[in-house]
């Protein structure tokens, strides 16, 4: 399988975050992509598209703000990692607001998300991956992954969280429909819902999102992926949530994936990107389901048996020690076990 990373994505490491009413380890670290560097042996280093295939996803004045925003925090004069602490809740109108804060609120669904020196190189770059992973489709693979970090699917068309900046697989996604790979659908199989993902293509119709995930009652990002979400507009019908109890182990997940390939395989898609995160997995420090590496490999194998093109895109997962084990397990499973690189 193709792989796709590089290494100015390991510039982004925020020291720790804020959820739960207190500071906490930021979980989401460079260690993250070594580990899955690591188990993959090899992978090449993405092309530069340049921002063209990022802007056809986000907001123009997102990613001007995105791109100076540590320089803009720095010149402001502030100490640490930038977090907004002020947001715009349910406020519509369009205000032309200079000061860092303001602009970090604004363009934030979340405190647990900061900004640090590299952090727009690691997510360009990320990005980069994404699109360099449809473009091998393209010209021919049958599958591809994409070693996005930081991960994207919290991300959407004109605000950060839950880790990411840059929504890796709708990039993904509008590239395969530009490229002339659609229908193109995106299965989410992160342990959080992709909140963003589902946002950008929400009234969209051109794009197909399921997502299986914990029950946003109970677990962040808690205002999206309940299951009576199913689209707007010339969207409706094109997004399918299947949300699961914490405690969830393979048996009460494999109904939901199959039902999640059926519903894209009636909708006719032609392509599939993979939002893959390995917090499924049973010993993940910040979420609760009960998966095991051997499961990992079954979820491949039943989407490869979908029999679809697949770009899989890097989402969450932060057990380090077994993540690389955890993806490769999935990779290989979707190869049929011929070996994941
Ligand atoms: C891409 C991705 O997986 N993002 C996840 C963002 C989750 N952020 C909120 C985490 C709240 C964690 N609660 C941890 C309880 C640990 N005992
Ligand atoms: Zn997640």
């Amino acid at each position: 399988m193709r792989c796709f990373f590089d290494d100015r994505q390991l510039a982004h490491a925020p020291g720790r975050e804020f959820h739960n009413g207190g500071w906490a380890v930021h979980a989401e670290t460079p260690g993250r992509a070594r580990s899955i560097a690591g188990a993959l042996g090899r992978w090449e280093a993405p092309r530069d598209h340049g921002a063209e295939p990022i802007a056809a996803v986000h907001d123009a004045r997102y990613l001007a703000f995105l791109r100076t925003a540590w320089d803009d925090w720095v010149r402001e004069g502030r100490e640490g990692e930038a977090i907004g602490y002020a947001f715009p809740v349910r406020h519509r109108r369009a205000l032309d607001l200079t000061r860092i804060e303001a602009r970090l609120g604004a363009f934030s669904m979340d405190a647990s998300t900061p900004i640090t020196a590299g952090s727009w190189d690691a997510a360009y770059w990320g990005a980069q991956c994404a699109v360099s992973a449809v473009d091998a489709l393209a010209e021919g693979a049958r599958s591809s992954f994409a070693l996005c970090r930081p991960p994207g699917h919290h991300a959407g068309a004109d605000y950060l969280g839950g880790y990411c900046f840059l929504n890796n697989a709708a990039i993904a996604a509008r590239r395969a429909t530009a490229k002339g790979l659609g229908p193109v659908a995106v299965l989410d199989v992160d342990y959080h819902h992709g909140n963003g993902t589902q946002d950008i293509f929400l009234g969209d119709g051109s794009v197909f999102f399921a997502s299986i995930h914990a029950d946003p009652r109970t677990d962040y990002p808690f205002y999206w992926g309940h299951g009576d979400e199913r689209g707007e507009g010339a969207g409706a019908g094109a997004t399918l949530n299947l949300p699961l109890s914490r405690g969830t182990d393979w048996s009460a997940y494999r109904p939901a994936l199959a039902q999640a390939l059926t519903a894209i395989a009636e909708w006719g898609a032609k392509t599939l990107v993979v939002s893959f995160g390995a917090d499924t997995y049973a010993h993940d420090p910040i979420a609760g389901f009960a998966l095991e590496t051997g499961d990992f490999a079954e979820m491949g194998r039943m989407i490869g048996a979908a029999g679809l093109p697949a770009a899989i895109v890097m989402e969450g997962g932060y057990a380090v020690e077994a993540l690389g084990a955890n993806v490769a397990a999935f990779l290989s499973g979707f190869e049929g076990d011929e070996g994941a690189t």
